[in-house]
């Protein structure tokens, strides 16, 4: 079954239905400039790290199809240093986008993706209030995973024709014993360490690429949990809360899983700032009790 058709099948409001599919729609576009526009750009983020040709293609893209849409009021991407308010919209929604996370690792041909949160409203608010949440994973294959709230996660793939359709309908997070640690050892704060040290001793196997939203994939489909942790000097983490940390935590949250930033549930933390960083341990529920369990005591 198509994506569109899907869609309309679970019953998904109508505005939400034409933002999941123009998200989809974007993909092509996307990958197009993975052979030509590779490589580092001469300009750095908010954050100072330096933009990708890629980065910055990705994000042109996606602002101006939501822009000409006119089908949310806000827009927030890792890639501008501010909210983007959209005159005229005819939804009062918010979006948040990590236009291309993992980009750095196109160079060596690994997994990269486009992540995005979709709110009521203005998007400084509580992950809980999401309306749901969506990524695409440039692999071998190019996938789309979605949730809106309530409505399960389900998982379409991109055909020749850039069209997606279902490879997976209602995907949970099943008990597995993978983990995919950033940050360095030596930089571990002392409960970290005391978790990390815990799964290993429960033979749990070390997963990392480099790119959130590829480990996360894996983690939603195989079990286990991913972690970017607070670490000597970063007391919050290196990931960013409303462009990585909420919108993956809503996917698997709403497949069974959980958010924390060690301490609470992620989707529970209210933004100050659209720059926010966090801590992230992001998986099975098991994993998440555990890294809370520790830290408190
Ligand atoms: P490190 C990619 O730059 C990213 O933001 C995430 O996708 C990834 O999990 C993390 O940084 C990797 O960080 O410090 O291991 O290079």
């Amino acid at each position: 079954m198509e994506l569109e058709d899907f869609l309309k099948t679970k019953g998904t409001d109508e505005n939400l239905t034409q933002l999941i599919m123009l998200f989809s729609k974007q993909a092509t576009a996307i990958k197009a400039g993975f052979l030509s526009a590779r490589g580092a750009a001469d300009t750095k983020n908010v954050y100072g790290e330096t933009q990708m040709a890629l980065d910055k293609r990705a994000d042109e893209i996606l602002i101006a199809a939501l822009k000409e849409s006119k089908l949310v009021s806000w827009i927030a991407t890792e890639e501008q240093p501010d909210i983007i308010e959209v005159k005229g919209a005819v939804n009062p929604f918010g979006i948040t986008i990590d236009p291309l996370d993992g980009s750095s690792l196109i160079d060596v041909n690994l997994a990269v993706g486009t992540i995005v949160g979709i709110y009521p409203g203005h998007v400084l608010e509580p992950g809980n209030t999401m309306l749901g949440a969506l990524y695409i994973l440039y692999g071998p294959l190019t996938t789309l995973t979605y949730t809106t709230t309530g409505s399960g996660v389900h998982e379409f793939v991109m055909g020749e024709d850039g069209n997606f359709t279902l490879m997976q309908e209602n995907l949970t997070i099943p008990e597995g014993k993978l983990y995919a640690p950033g940050a360095l050892r030596k930089d571990y704060l002392p409960y970290h360490k005391k978790f990390i040290e815990q799964l290993e001793s429960e033979g749990y196997k070390l997963r990392f690429s480099g790119s959130f939203v590829a480990d996360v994939h894996q983690i939603l489909h195989k079990g286990g949990m991913f972690t970017y942790p607070a670490f000597v000097g970063k007391e919050n983490g290196k990931l960013r809360l409303l462009f990585e940390g909420t919108p993956m935590g809503k996917v698997v949250t709403e497949a069974g899983g959980a958010v924390s930033n060690g301490t609470i549930n992620l989707l529970d933390v209210k933004p100050a700032a659209v720059s926010d960083r966090t801590p992230i341990y992001i998986g099975g529920r098991k994993e998440i009790a555990l890294i809370e369990s520790i830290k408190r005591s």
